[in-house]
């Protein structure tokens, strides 16, 4: 048993004063904003978790089913560099490691010297994340970090001292917008060594019908999952939302090129949350702003690795050319730091 998590609290971060939002903190700024909002990093509770494994099962949800095959059927084209050195395998948003898994199973099998450290938001999935990696790989040292991403990037800078390989899988820089993208992307160049490796899921540009199925889904899990956002103020701080007043409505902007998911309201309502102290009105039809998932071109792809300071190295695709695992390598090289 040589895996282990711990939590990475804001007073670990943030010692004196500087402390970053709580989640009551931002309900009230995003419901104080015109357009309402709230930021998708707050779906991850237990109950989101479940729900978002269960998203990852849908058919309509091809982001899953064409990772898994590019993993499966290429690892070698990753495994390929890693060997020699010892180094940190480490994983932003890990989740439940389904597709990690196969990346971990390859690298044991050729003797490959390396710590695990997967990062993620969630708690409850690290919890599960954590013993199944004790039942199925023992011998391997993880350490598992429940930190959001930015957060986890500031804990590496003091331990990054090895040949590091960062998994960014799943399409989860699809939620940052591009300037957040840029910063996360720059501030772990800026952490990496030149030659490290990073391996970003990019779901592609594609019909926007089937697009658009991905987060319409016919059982309504998508919905249910959005939806948990207002179950999570009720629980967590109070509030008083009625759910069934409230239905999820995701679009594609062809123009920003992302998903635009949003809950909105059916009737002008009045909702008050305890641990705010406040009541916030909804006018009928009035919209939440809950994610971004941001869809790329090559071209988009291309410009992002070179404004962050990486160098493609391989394209993986799936059969089908929905998705890709693109391979970086940092470059430190006639470049400042
Ligand atoms: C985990 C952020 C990649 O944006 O596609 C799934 C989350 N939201 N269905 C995505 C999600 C609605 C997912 N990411």
């Amino acid at each position: 048993m040589s895996a282990t998590y711990h939590i990475l609290t804001q007073k670990n971060l943030h010692p004196a004063g500087q402390q970053e939002h709580d989640f009551s903190t931002d309900v009230l700024i995003g419901f104080s904003q015109m357009p309402k909002q709230l930021s998708s990093k707050y779906f991850y509770d237990d109950r989101g978790s479940q729900l978002f494994q269960e998203i990852m099962e849908l058919p309509e949800y091809y982001l899953t089913s064409c990772e898994f095959e590019i993993i499966s059927e290429q690892k070698e084209k990753i495994s390929q560099d890693m060997a020699g050195e010892p180094f940190n395998l480490i994983e932003f948003g890990a989740g439940d490691g389904r597709k990690t898994k196969i990346l971990l199973n390859n690298f044991l099998k050729k003797g490959f010297e390396f710590h695990y450290i997967p990062i993620d938001i969630s708690e409850a999935a690290m919890k599960t994340l954590i013993k199944s990696m004790n039942m199925e790989f023992p011998e391997l040292k993880t350490e598992g970090i429940v930190a959001e991403y930015f957060n986890g990037l500031k804990w590496l800078n003091n331990t990054a001292y090895r040949k590091n390989l960062v998994l960014f899988l799943g399409s989860n820089l699809g939620n940052f917008d591009k300037a957040h993208s840029r910063a996360f992307l720059h501030n772990l160049w800026n952490i990496l060594n030149n030659g490290d490796s990073v391996v970003i899921g990019f779901d592609l540009k594609k019909d926007i019908d089937l697009m658009l199925k991905a987060y319409n889904d016919s059982k309504g899990v998508t919905a249910e999952f959005n939806l948990n956002l207002l179950r999570r103020i009720n629980r967590e701080l109070g509030g008083d939302f009625d759910l069934e007043k409230f239905r999820f409505y995701a679009g594609y902007d062809v123009f920003t090129g992302a998903i635009e998911s949003y809950l909105v309201s059916l009737e002008r309502q009045e909702v008050f949350i305890e641990k705010i102290g406040q009541s916030f009105v909804f006018d009928s039809w009035e919209p939440i702003h809950t994610e971004y998932s941001y869809k790329y071109l090559e071209s988009d792809i291309e410009e992002l690795a070179a404004r962050t300071g990486f160098l493609i190295k391989k394209q993986l695709y799936d059969s089908k050319k929905y998705f890709v695992d693109s391979v970086w390598s940092v470059n430190k090289q006639n470049r400042r730091g």
